[in-house]
C-alpha cells in the first residue's frame, strides 16, 4: 500500500518535477543539486551510472587484483633452489598438493641443504608462517615433519584461509649450519 502510494507520487512527481519523500535513491554522484528538478535528474542519472559503474568495477577488479596481475607473486617452480636470507640453508621447492595451492589445508614438500657442504640437512625444525600483508593477518603456523629421505620435509596443514596474496615465511633451524635461516615464498589464490 505504501509502495503504491509512492509509485503514484513518483509518477506524479515525474510530471511535476517533485520526488521528495518517496525514498528515491539520492544520487551519490556528488551533483547534489538542491533544486527539485535537479533531484529528479540525479536519481535517474545515479541509477544509470551506478549499474554501469558497478559492471566496470567488476571488470576492473578482476584485472587489477587477480593473481596474474599481482607483481609480487613469484612463479612456483618445483625443484628450484632458493638461498635463505642468512645464506646458510638452501631451500629446494618440492611438490604442492593441491597444485596450485588453494584455500584450505595444503601439503607442501621441501628439501633443505646446507650451503657450505651441500649435504641434505636432517634434524631441522622447519616452521611456516603464512601472512596476508594486504589484510594484516595470518592463519596457522605449521611445523613440518621430516620425510623418509634425509633433507626432506613436509607440511601437511599449511592453511590458506582465504583467497588472495600470501607470503609464507619459512624458518629453518638446522643443526650444524651455524644458525637459523629464513625464506619467504609467495603464493596467490584467485577467487
Ligand atoms: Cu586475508
Amino acid at each position: 500500500m505504501k509502495h503504491m502510494t509512492c509509485w503514484i507520487l513518483l509518477l506524479g512527481s515525474l510530471l511535476l518535477g517533485v520526488t521528495a519523500g518517496c525514498g528515491v535513491r539520492s544520487g551519490r554522484s556528488g551533483g547534489g543539486g538542491g533544486g527539485l528538478a535537479a533531484d529528479d535528474d540525479d536519481s535517474a542519472a545515479a541509477d544509470d551510472d551506478d549499474s554501469a559503474a558497478a559492471d566496470d568495477d567488476d571488470d576492473d577488479s578482476a584485472a587489477l587484483e587477480g593473481c596474474a596481475a599481482d607483481e609480487r607473486v613469484e612463479e612456483y617452480v618445483v625443484g628450484e633452489e632458493k638461498l635463505g636470507d642468512e645464506g646458510l640453508v638452501l631451500f629446494r621447492m618440492g611438490s604442492l598438493a593441491p597444485s596450485p595451492v588453494d584455500v584450505g589445508d595444503n601439503d607442501w614438500q621441501l628439501t633443505l641443504e646446507g650451503v657450505d657442504a651441500g649435504e641434505p640437512l636432517s634434524g631441522c625444525a622447519l616452521m611456516a608462517t603464512p601472512w596476508m600483508p594486504d589484510h594484516g593477518h595470518g592463519s596457522n603456523n605449521p611445523t613440518a615433519i621430516e620425510g623418509p629421505v634425509a633433507g626432506d620435509y613436509e607440511f601437511t596443514e599449511l592453511a590458506f584461509i582465504m583467497p588472495g596474496y600470501w607470503e609464507v615465511t619459512l624458518l629453518a633451524d638446522c643443526p650444524g649450519v651455524g644458525g637459523a635461516d629464513t625464506l619467504m615464498v609467495t603464493f596467490c589464490i584467485d577467487d
